[in-house]
């Protein structure tokens, strides 16, 4: 019996099996004679999550006798990816649960394929989310991220004529066995209404609706150690009173359910279409749902060992993945002065020990601001509050910068012209005691640019932590074969947790045998994603649709080869294979003019037999966590081609450098420090840089002149207009010629040698290898658990806490 007075689960595939058929009885009401595969599927996930249980008991145990400071990970987004594979091979039962499955008769591969991703989240935030939450838990850090539950996530992409098509992903219909509800910690919500004040001066909300947070977690372990840390995610409900039971009677039944659908619609969607005022609430009504929830539980966290307010951000730091969650810091000025009676100055100084922000962007357009108006219907208390925290805030820039009435204007926490709005992301400044930014550069051109007037009010405030991914999901799991292959040239797999290790492979970089099996995997990956002919030099440019990220560079070049391989059918080319994957955001109209053209671009080139042979262009839909593990094995180049200053970090390029791919790229967000460890022979470089595209820009850019200039361009613009892709694409053509924000066409000729170069360097196929071999092996940098150690090293000033057997 262990420390909790439990029989210890067994770790044998026939103990396994014993314990597959006990819960296919108990917990699934069934046998293996009349089990369906979702049977199978839920009894599976069953049998691996209690090995995980039993560790998250004791890990809760040693947290709650260490009291340690604990992390609180607040976020709108988690893209967790599929949980299966990772719980069976965290927990160790990855080998014995497919003997075990095969002894009862069943279909290992056939039952996994069961597991369904929940896509709670967009793009880069949301799976750096859970990047983090994999590498806390790797180190043993007590933490809790905390989200919300939407009923359906990020949309399903199809295609229709090769436009994109959104569908509701529901997720959990069938059940999700790997959630607890812990419907003892429900939290109740306030929205709208107003404020009344007393003769003493308390302030009291008096709320206009009350909603009701249930949650539920589930579970992060770590690897290589028993720490199983938690993820908890709220979902809306009415509360009792909101059905309506007399209307019900009086057969009314859709006015009986109103108010409890309003209340459920909170959690139903991952951001909700913003083009209407009501789609606009609605977000920001998750934003204070997530904070409200979450607070008041880790409020009751912290009250579990202590009793001193003084001691709050002793026991806790809140980080906030971009503004979303920033409503937590007049929430929690609000808790702390109306409900707990402190006074304001002491509240705001424990608020602002507590919290710490990481800015995700660059884009002006991305810093989130709300109306004042609608503000302040939905949360009547928190403007007063953002109120008077701004004419403190305000009182201090007025004294450090005397007579500086513009820099004032600038940095209120409230726009005033051409509307009043409140700006979320100069709340989050002012609340915090650290600001981060998520590479290198983007954490000087916040300070430089972005959010100067703070930095330079606050310079120690602000700091760099390079995003990271998780080594586990990104090769461990995502690339087996090429897994082995490291662990057997190093002698052991301790690079997993350790990923500097992999500099180890530097050593085995020219040697031909170690080459030759390299070349192997990536062949086999290729074959495994089945999309294109796995000789060919596999491109891939896989991320959101985002003009800034310029697809339709890529898509330049690519009608470039196109015209090259007409003119000239007789030549040999390299052959390619260029894959897209990603989504556009559903109102996004450029980018899904960008998507629909790539799609007709590919079937042009598809029934060209003279070019066929050479070029393929490839557009799976639906890109998601589960697409990209595939894809990422198998990809030779990295498009990482963005316009200079405008990508935060990315991660896709660290995921695609950790699997041997050469990057493409320019000098922007982490391509700066993925170039300077990888070394600059093996990562081709192109195009402006932040000061080049700044200066290009303020001197009057003009599109056009590149157009007039450069023939191939010309061509390939003109053939976009002339409607000679099935007549798709000329709003792209038009735009990249008329405005070109993203400076496309100033960068297209410098992106098209280097492509040429990249086809010189494919021929050379030792070099190539021996270059894809370094990347591998100079990746360690770009592990989660070096941002990790980081965060907790500046920023959050944490310790681990081991959990003993
Ligand atoms: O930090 C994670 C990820 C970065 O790698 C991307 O470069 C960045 O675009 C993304 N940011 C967002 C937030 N919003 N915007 N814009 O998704 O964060």
């Amino acid at each position: 019996r262990n420390g909790m007075g439990l029989r210890p689960l067994g770790t044998s595939a026939a103990e396994f099996e014993q314990d597959l058929l006990s819960n296919l009885y108990y917990r699934r009401g069934t046998t293996v004679e009349s089990a369906s595969t979702q049977d199978a599927y839920e009894t599976l996930a069953l049998t691996v999550r209690d090995r995980l249980a039993e560790r998250r008991v004791r890990t809760a145990a040693a947290h709650y006798a260490a009291n340690p400071r604990w992390v609180y990970y607040l976020s709108a987004e988690y893209l967790l990816g599929k949980q299966l594979e990772q719980n069976m091979l965290y927990s160790g039962t990855d080998r014995i649960a497919r003997i075990a499955l095969q002894q009862l008769g069943m279909d290992p591969d056939e039952v996994e394929s069961l597991d369904v991703e929940p896509g709670l989240g967009n793009g880069g935030l949301g799976r750096l989310a859970a990047c983090l939450l994999d590498a806390m838990a790797t180190l043993d850090i007590p933490a809790v991220g905390y989200g919300i539950r939407y009923d359906l996530g990020i949309f399903k992409q199809t295609f229709s004529d090769g436009a994109q098509v959104e569908k509701p992903d529901d997720w959990s219909y069938q059940g999700n066995p790997w959630e607890f509800p812990a419907p003892d910690d429900q939290q109740t919500v306030f929205f709208y209404g107003h404020t009344e004040r007393d003769e003493a001066g308390k302030t009291t909300w008096i709320p206009g609706e009350v909603v009701l947070g249930e949650p539920s977690h589930m579970l992060v372990p770590g690897h290589g150690t028993d720490t199983v840390n938690i993820v908890r995610l709220w979902r809306a409900r009415g509360s009792e009173s909101s059905f309506d039971l007399s209307r019900f009677s009086a057969g009314q039944y859709a006015e009986a359910v109103d108010e409890a659908v309003h209340a459920e619609n909170i959690s139903k969607v991952l951001y909700p279409d913003d083009s209407t005022d009501s789609g606009r609430e609605l977000r920001l009504k998750q934003q204070y749902f997530l904070v409200s929830c979450s607070l008041r539980d880790i409020i009751r966290r912290f009250r579990l060992r202590n009793s001193d307010w003084a001691d709050f951000p002793k026991k806790t730091v809140i980080q906030l993945n971009d503004t979303h969650p920033t409503l937590a810091i007049p929430e929690l000025m609000r808790l702390l002065v109306d409900e707990e009676g402190l006074n304001w100055d002491l509240a705001w100084a424990l608020v602002r020990q507590t919290f710490a922000y990481t800015c995700h962007t660059l884009l002006p357009e991305a810093l989130e601001t709300w109306p004042v108006p609608m503000f302040e219907r939905l949360l009547p208390r928190h403007l007063e509050i953002i109120y008077t925290i701004n004419e403190h805030f305000l009182a201090e820039v007025r004294e450090a910068f005397p007579g500086d009435a513009d820099r004032v204007r600038r940095m209120s926490l409230i726009q005033e012209e051409p509307e009043r709005r409140v700006r979320m992301a100069n709340l989050a400044v002012v609340g915090t005691q650290a600001v981060n930014g998520v590479a290198e550069l983007h954490s000087e051109l916040l300070a430089s640019t972005t959010l100067r007037d703070f930095a330079e009010l606050w310079p120690d405030k602000f700091h760099n932590v390079t995003n990271g991914i998780s080594p586990r999901r990104f090769i461990r799991i995502a690339n087996p074969t090429l897994s082995s292959l490291i662990t057997e040239g190093l002698g052991g797999d301790e690079w997993i947790d350790d990923l500097d290790r992999l500099a180890g492979l530097e050593a085995l970089a020219d040697d031909a045998s170690f080459q030759a099996r390299w070349r192997a995997v990536k062949q086999a990956n290729k074959v495994r994603l089945g999309l294109g002919d796995p000789d060919s030099l596999t491109d891939v440019m896989i991320k959101r649709f985002h003009e800034y990220k310029r697809q339709q560079l890529k898509l330049l070049h690519i009608i470039t080869m196109y015209h090259r391989i007409k003119a000239n059918p007789g030549q040999a080319y390299v052959p390619r294979t260029v894959l897209f994957a990603g989504k556009a955001a559903p109102a996004y109209h450029a980018a899904k003019h960008i998507i629909r053209l790539i799609n007709a671009v590919a079937a042009v080139i598809d029934a060209d037999p003279a070019v066929s042979p050479y070029l393929k262009v490839v557009f799976p839909a639906n890109y998601n966590v589960t697409l990209g593990s595939l894809i990422i094995p198998a990809a030779d180049l990295s498009e990482q081609i963005s316009m200079a200053g405008k990508e935060a970090s990315g991660t896709g390029n660290m995921k695609l450098a950790l699997n041997g791919a050469l990057t493409i790229g320019t000098l922007d967000g982490a391509n700066i420090e993925i170039r300077d460890r990888v070394g600059g022979d093996n990562f081709f470089l192109f195009g402006l840089d932040t000061p080049a595209a700044v200066a290009l820009k303020e001197n009057g850019y003009r599109p056009r002149d590149h157009y007039d200039r450069d023939a191939e361009l010309r061509h390939a613009l003109d053939s976009i207009l002339d409607g000679k892709f099935l007549g798709i694409g000329r709003e792209v053509g038009e735009s990249l010629l008329n405005s070109d924000e993203y400076l496309t066409l100033a960068d297209y000729r410098a992106y098209v040698d280097a492509q040429d170069e990249v086809d010189v360097a494919w021929q050379d196929t030792e070099t190539w290898t021996r270059k894809s071999i370094l990347n591998t092996a100079r990746s360690g940098f770009f592990s989660a658990d070096r941002t990790v150690r980081d965060y907790a090293a500046e920023i959050w000033h944490v310790n681990p806490v081991k959990v003993a057997r």
